[in-house]
Formats: structure tokens, C-alpha cells, sequence
């Protein structure tokens, strides 16, 4: 399922492939999107006019309002009988937004994820074992028929049932691992507690998601089970998995680029950025018929990397999302993700890459603290040692991020584990209020 034709294409080939899905693009969601034709007609934008990308930054945005104030169906540009399948995001935040898929965008899908897996080392001879939840989530269902696009077999275990999960992984003889990273960390504990040897399984691959997570998790994830992992990227309003993913050589997300356009956005001016500056990730669907998105704000922190990449791949590469600026902590004046937290925590000896950011109040001031897991087999009851790892804890997260945040070492296996995506941060400061 390496399509070299169409991921190794020649960079002006690909933007007039672009330009000319744009301008069908404009032209069907002007006459049949409500939404759209009041965003145009506001600002007297004409998509006859569009004659060039250039023209992209004059274009209006959607956001997650849009999404919700067309609650369920509003912005489906295609007949409700040619929608063959809805999904939703995840709603964490009031109302949920439901995106619908034509059979032509579940083809594409696919072969998005069919890609991915391929460029993963994955082919049709190879077993998946797909653990993201099935249903609304895109997770399971998206990489679900990507698996099967590719020819490969699809072991459809889905979240949850952990102990279940090791036993297929075993039984099955699974080649890859499909799941949220934090969840394949709770499936390899949980193998390891059982005595299964994971590194004598052949499981080689891990196609992780739909979460933030570093290298420095990456590095556990591949030392834990002997894999090679990858991260894949993509949002339930644009496609679900498979909008980016990595190649062979690990570094950044390939965007589909035939599919979704690509732009990073400066979030003060919302003027785009040039490759290689950080800002919010926006996306433009070339391709769906269900639900297309003009330049939809994502939330999500990245840059793209300028640098060519060695697989000969040409799609632009995103670099690992930092987070979800929604999830940004503003900690006495200083800009910080959870995701830089992770990368200090991850490195350091006799601590688990288990933790949690806790967020609440003592009086008026907003107190943050880290609460890390020992490692097994570290003694919780010596007192001098917890406080020796605490102290070098915190002078790391000091130095690195230059704020002093406490630090708790709490005892292995306390803090809860999860089986889709996890909550780094708890907030605990609205129940004071
Ligand atoms: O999480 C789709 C998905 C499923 C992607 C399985 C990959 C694998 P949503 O539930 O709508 O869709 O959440 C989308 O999750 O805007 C990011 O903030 C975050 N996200 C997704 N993939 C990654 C990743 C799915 N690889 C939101 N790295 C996105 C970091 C990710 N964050």
C-alpha cells in the first residue's frame, strides 16, 4: 500500500493537484454547506475567485462552534442518504459534533491508514491487533478498515479487558499493536506482571495515537516491548487516524497532503507561519464529501519540519503534536504542556512513566504539583531515597522549564491507568469554587 506515486510526489504536481481540488472543493460547499455560504458572502469572498493557494489566508476558518451550532447533521454537504457512517468527537466539552462519511470518504480513510501502516513496515502478511475503542471514538473503526485495506489481519480487541488483550497479543501472535500510547504501557505492565516475556513475542510494531507523548516515551514503549512504535495523527472532525503519520524514519508526521491541506497559524495573528515556525495546526479536507472543513482550527501545537525527509516521501512532515493549546498550563506567568513535563519525568532513574499533573488551590493561589510512580522494586519506605529522587525531580523540571513545581513520588501502581486516552491533568480547583 505504498502509493509512491502519490507520497513521493513532485511538489508542484502535487500543489496543482491541490489548487485543483480547492476550487471543486469552494464551489460544493458554497452551494450546498448553509455555513459556508454565509462565511463567504460575509466577507464577499467569490470561489470563482480562488485561483491560487496563495489565496488560502483570506478564506475563513471553522471551528468547533461551527461544528456544534450544526448539531447533527447542518454542515453535511452530501445527501443524508449517501452518508454511510458517522462518527463523533469526543465531546469532553458540552456538546459533541458529529461528522458523517460518504462510502468515497471511507475509502479514502483507508487508504490514509493503509499508508501509514505501510510505512510502519506493515503488509498483508503481518497481524494487527487493533486496542482503540470501536464506536464513535474514530480510533478502532478507522484503523480497523485500514488494516483490512492493506490485506493484513485484523484482531478487532478494542479498549479495555487488559488481561484479554495480553492474552491475544500471545496467542494470536500479533505482529503490530494498534492503541493510545498510554494504554500500550498499561498492556505491557500488565504482560510483564503476568511473566509474559514480551520481547520473545513477535510483536515488532506499535501504531500509537490519538494522545500527546514524547520521545522519551517512545523510547520506554520500544524497550518495554522490543517494537519499533510510531505515532499516527488525526481528529474525529477531519478524518480520524491517519491525517499524518510517520515513516521509517520516525521523525514527524507525514500529511496526507492529497487529501488535507496543511497550515500553521500564528494564534494571535491567525496569519499562517512559514515552515519550521510553531503554531496551531489547521486543516482544509480536499477530498470529503461528507463533511469537507475549510480551514479548521485544530487546537493543536506544532510546526512543520522544513528539512526534506530521507524516506523520499515529498507530504510535508508535522512534527509530534506538543499538546492541544487548550491543555496549555500557564504556571506563574510560564507557557508549559504536559508533554515537556513527560520528557524530564521519562528520563529520570527509579521513577515509572506513570504521572499526573494536579492542578488546585490552597487559599487564592493556584498550586500545581507532579505526583510520579516509583518504580517496582524501589523501597517506598526509605525515606532518604524518596527524598534524594524527589529533590533531583524537581531541580530537573527546574532547570528545564525554569519554574520550581512541587513534586510528589507516589507508590507504584497508584495512579490510575488507562485504556484509551488518559487525563494527564486533574483539575481539582472548579470543586473549590
Ligand atoms: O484521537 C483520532 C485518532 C485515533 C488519532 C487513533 C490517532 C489514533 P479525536 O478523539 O477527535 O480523534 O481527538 C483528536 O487528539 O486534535 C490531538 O489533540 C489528539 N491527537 C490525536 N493523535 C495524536 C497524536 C482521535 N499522534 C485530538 N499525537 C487531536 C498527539 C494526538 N495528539
Amino acid at each position: 500500500m505504498y502509493q509512491k506515486d502519490i507520497e513521493c510526489m513532485q511538489r508542484e504536481a502535487l500543489e496543482a493537484l491541490q489548487l485543483e481540488r480547492m476550487k471543486a472543493l469552494l464551489h460544493t460547499v458554497y452551494n450546498k454547506v448553509d455555513t459556508y455560504k454565509q462565511k463567504f458572502d460575509a466577507i464577499g469572498f467569490n470561489p470563482e475567485e480562488f485561483n491560487d493557494l496563495a489565496q488560502m489566508s483570506e478564506l475563513p476558518f471553522t471551528v468547533k462552534d461551527d461544528l456544534r451550532a450544526a448539531y447533527p447533521y447542518k454542515m453535511f454537504a452530501a445527501p443524508r442518504k449517501d452518508i454511510v457512517r458517522v462518527h463523533s468527537s469526543s465531546g469532553t466539552t458540552g456538546q459533541i459534533s458529529v461528522v458523517g462519511y460518504t462510502q468515497n470518504d471511507l475509502d479514502m480513510w483507508s487508504d490514509c491508514v493503509a499508508r501509514a501502516l505501510s510505512a510502519a513496515g506493515l503488509s498483508d502478511e503481518d497481524i494487527v491487533q487493533i486496542s482503540y475503542g470501536y464506536g464513535l471514538f474514530t480510533g478502532g473503526l478507522g484503523a480497523h478498515e485500514g488494516v483490512q485495506k492493506l490485506g493484513a489481519t485484523v484482531i478487532p480487541a478494542s479498549g479495555g479487558n487488559t488481561n484479554r488483550q495480553v492474552q491475544l497479543l500471545r496467542d494470536f501472535e500479533v505482529d503490530a499493536l494498534a492503541c493510545t500510547p498510554s494504554y500500550a504501557l498499561y498492556v505491557g505492565e500488565t504482560a510483564k506482571e503476568q511473566g509474559v516475556d514480551l520481547h520473545s513475542l513477535p510483536v515488532r510494531v506499535g501504531i500509537f495515537g490519538a494522545e500527546p507523548w514524547t520521545e522519551a516515551m517512545r523510547d520506554q514503549l520500544e524497550n518495554l516491548f522490543g517494537i519499533k512504535a510510531f505515532d499516527i495523527y488525526g481528529l474525529s472532525e477531519i478524518m480520524g487516524p491517519g491525517v499524518g503519520y510517520e515513516c521509517e524514519c520516525q521523525n514527524g508526521l507525514h500529511i496526507n497532503e492529497d487529501n488535507f491541506l496543511i497550515e500553521i497559524i500564528d494564534t494571535e495573528t491567525l496569519q499562517p507561519v512559514p515552515d519550521g515556525e510553531y503554531g496551531e495546526v489547521v486543516f482544509t479536507t480536499l477530498t470529503k464529501e461528507g463533511i469537507p472543513l475549510i480551514r479548521y482550527r485544530t487546537r493543536d501545537v506544532s510546526r512543520i519540519i522544513p528539512e526534506s525527509c530521507l524516506c523520499g516521501r515529498t507530504f510535508k512532515r508535522l512534527e509530534r503534536i506538543t499538546g492541544r493549546s487548550d491543555d496549555m498550563l500557564i504556571i506563574r506567568g510560564v507557557n508549559v504542556y504536559p508533554s515537556q513535563i513527560e520528557s524530564i519525568l521519562l528520563k529520570m532513574d527509579k521513577v515509572a512513566p506513570h504521572y499526573q499533573i494536579i492542578l488546585d488551590k490552597k487559599g487564592s493561589m493556584d498550586t500545581v504539583e507532579v505526583r510520579v510512580e516509583l518504580e517496582p522494586g524501589v523501597a517506598f519506605d526509605e525515606i532518604r531515597e524518596i527524598q534524594a529522587i524527589t529533590r533531583s525531580l524537581h531541580a530537573a523540571i527546574t532547570s528545564a522549564l525554569a519554574i520550581s513545581i512541587d513534586v510528589k513520588v507516589v507508590q507504584p501502581k497508584s495512579l490510575q491507568r488507562s485504556q484509551g486516552k488518559i487525563a494527564r491533568v486533574i483539575d481539582l480547583r472548579s470543586e473549590k469554587e
